[in-house]
């Protein structure tokens, strides 16, 4: 439903795929005195899909941390920002992609840029991953940007897949915002992403869309034609034709591990929508024996909910992705990947 209605239908196939490492630095990243302590691995990675005699590639930057002696768990960002969030040289180092706390902590990171699957503008999102099927634009229910950046977001799977320095097991997908309704439904088409992070993620991401409280199914079909499928259009101002609502995204991740974030004063991404979204998922988890007891009403800002399956926090401040978010990403993960 959600792919008839919502996303569009995500093409599972491809003619081939490759990975080519284009740039290696195996003492790369530095300290807090920006002297070089070569703490990870640098590996910046072109993933090459070819179909329909048309090629996409996808740049992909990971750095691995060089004092594990397993495959490294990791998280993968869709980044929806400035490619100089990721800098692979680290000169810039940004809160958004805290590449040296993760290292810090034992996972890998990792980061690809939404554009390089589908730009995130209406003019020119069809030059990326759409080119490789291009029965999906004239169609109704054909994906757009987010279903482009979530099936990119498979791709990056596929190399950690052949890469023997991820523990493939253990992928941790973020999103922010943008990327956070890409990251859920990357979730939730793909079983290998073993815990879902989604920040953020507002209207069509993790909030419910029958409160009409912020953004609006109209008002995002309206400033964002290319995100959706045509046949989301249908449901503007008119959010009980709609045969889901986004708890029942989360719900399709069940048994695997989720956790949503909003920032108090992001009142357009519908914090309360958002926890209650992840409340009404948990009868899906418990068909699984998954209980999260999560409390009924949300928990005070700045208080995560780490031990659950269900994960939640309400930053104080604006909408963003922070040091404080990845910090209790790092906390859920932990808990689960060790438990
Ligand atoms: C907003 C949009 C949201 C969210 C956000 C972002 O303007 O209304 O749905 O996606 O942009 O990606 O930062």
């Amino acid at each position: 439903m959600f792919e008839e209605n919502v996303y569009g239908e995500l093409p599972k196939v491809y003619d081939g795929i490759n990975f080519k490492v284009k740039n290696e630095v195996a003492d790369a990243m530095y300290g807090e005195d920006y002297l070089k302590n070569g703490k990870a691995t640098l590996k910046e990675v072109e993933i090459s899909v070819w179909n329909e005699n048309d090629t996409v590639n996808i740049d992909l930057t990971l750095f691995i941390p060089n004092n594990v002696k397993k495959p490294a768990p990791v998280f993968l960002l869709i980044n929806n920002r400035g490619k100089y969030n990721t800098d692979p040289t680290r000169f810039i180092r940004s809160q958004f992609w805290p590449a040296e706390m993760i290292i810090d902590h034992g996972y890998a990171i990792a980061a690809f840029h939404v554009n390089d699957a589908a730009p995130d503008n209406r003019e020119n999102y069809q030059k990326g991953v759409l080119r490789l099927y291009p029965e999906q634009l004239g169609a109704a229910n054909g994906m757009k940007a987010i279903g482009a950046w979530a099936w990119a977001a498979s791709r990056v799977m596929d190399h950690f897949k052949e890469d023997k320095a991820i523990d493939s097991e253990k992928v941790a997908l973020v999103g922010h915002s943008r990327g956070g309704k890409a990251s859920l439904w990357a979730g939730a088409q793909d079983q290998r992403f073993a815990n879902i992070f989604s920040n953020c993620s507002g209207n069509s991401g993790a909030a419910l869309s029958r409160r009409i409280f912020g953004e609006t199914i109209k008002s995002i079909n309206t400033t964002f034609p290319h995100w959706f499928a045509d046949i989301y259009k249908k449901y503007n101002d008119n959010e009980n034709a709609l045969p889901v609502d986004q708890h029942m995204l989360i719900s399709l991740i069940a048994p695997r591990p989720v956790y949503v974030t909003n920032a108090s004063e992001d009142l357009w991404a519908d914090p309360k929508g958002t926890y209650l979204s992840l409340l009404h998922a948990e009868k899906v988890y418990d068909l699984y024996g998954k209980n999260s007891a999560l409390p009924k009403n949300p928990p005070k800002i700045d208080s995560p909910i780490i031990k659950s399956y269900l994960g939640y926090h309400n930053r104080e401040g604006i909408h963003n992705l922070t040091a404080y978010d990845w910090k209790n990403f790092i906390k859920f993960a932990d808990y689960h990947f060790n438990q």
